[in-house]
């Protein structure tokens, strides 16, 4: 997959008041490179709407898109992959259904990491790195140590997620990582790209 550093994915929980495409626009203004549809409550035709306004989005930006949990959606729209979790369909399963495009597989340890490395996922994400309210099914953080577990271990690219924020990037960007993505942090600024311009001159430090 083509490479990138800045990854946001959207949390419409944190701008109730604004509207998702003109929040993301935003965000690839401010140099965004990938974005994620992370929506656990919508139905498919609202699921479909945003997923298609997305594919647009990111389309006319050059920018990576990527759908979480739906294969059927991110097929249906035509998404650059998937992301998927650890409970969700297996990655050889995933690789059946969507064929070259990006699939993407979060991890908590070493060993699911190694697993997703093995079975060929094109992204692994790594987190959450700090406790974040963001994702209901909480796993417990697991801290820049596992970060730099990554970063020694692990080929394939990865992301650092989970409560991070421009505050404690610098310490994630330390452990290894070269690769961000956040959500409230992002999407909940009140200035979402000097945010993400932010993110990017730390990272490109
Ligand atoms: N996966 C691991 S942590 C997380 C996800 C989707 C949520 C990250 O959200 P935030 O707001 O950046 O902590
Ligand atoms: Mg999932």
């Amino acid at each position: 997959m083509r490479d990138f550093r800045l990854y946001a994915i959207t949390g419409e929980q944190f701008h109730p008041n604004r509207d998702l495409i003109e929040v993301m626009e935003e965000a690839i203004v401010g140099g965004v490179d990938i974005i994620q549809l992370r929506d656990k409550t919508s139905g498919k035709p609202e699921l479909l709407r945003k997923a298609r306004a997305l594919r647009e989005l990111t389309r006319k930006h050059g920018v990576i898109f990527i759908v979480n949990d739906h294969i059927d959606v991110a097929m249906e729209v035509d998404a650059d992959g998937v992301h998927l979790g650890q409970g969700d369909v297996s990655l050889p399963e995933a690789r059946k259904l969507v064929g070259e495009k990006i699939i993407g597989i979060s991890t908590h340890a070493l060993q699911e990491a190694w697993l997703a490395q093995q079975q060929g996922a094109d992204y692994i994400g790594v987190g959450p790195v700090y406790r974040t309210a963001t994702k209901a099914d909480v796993v417990d953080p697991v801290g820049v140590s596992y970060v730099r577990e990554v970063t020694q271990n692990i080929r394939i690219p990865f992301v650092a997620i989970g409560g991070i924020k421009l505050s404690n990037v610098d310490e994630v960007i330390a452990a290894g990582a070269t690769r961000i993505c956040a959500v409230s942090e992002i999407v909940g600024s009140s200035d979402v790209r000097g945010t993400c311009e932010a993110f990017l001159s730390k990272l490109n430090k």
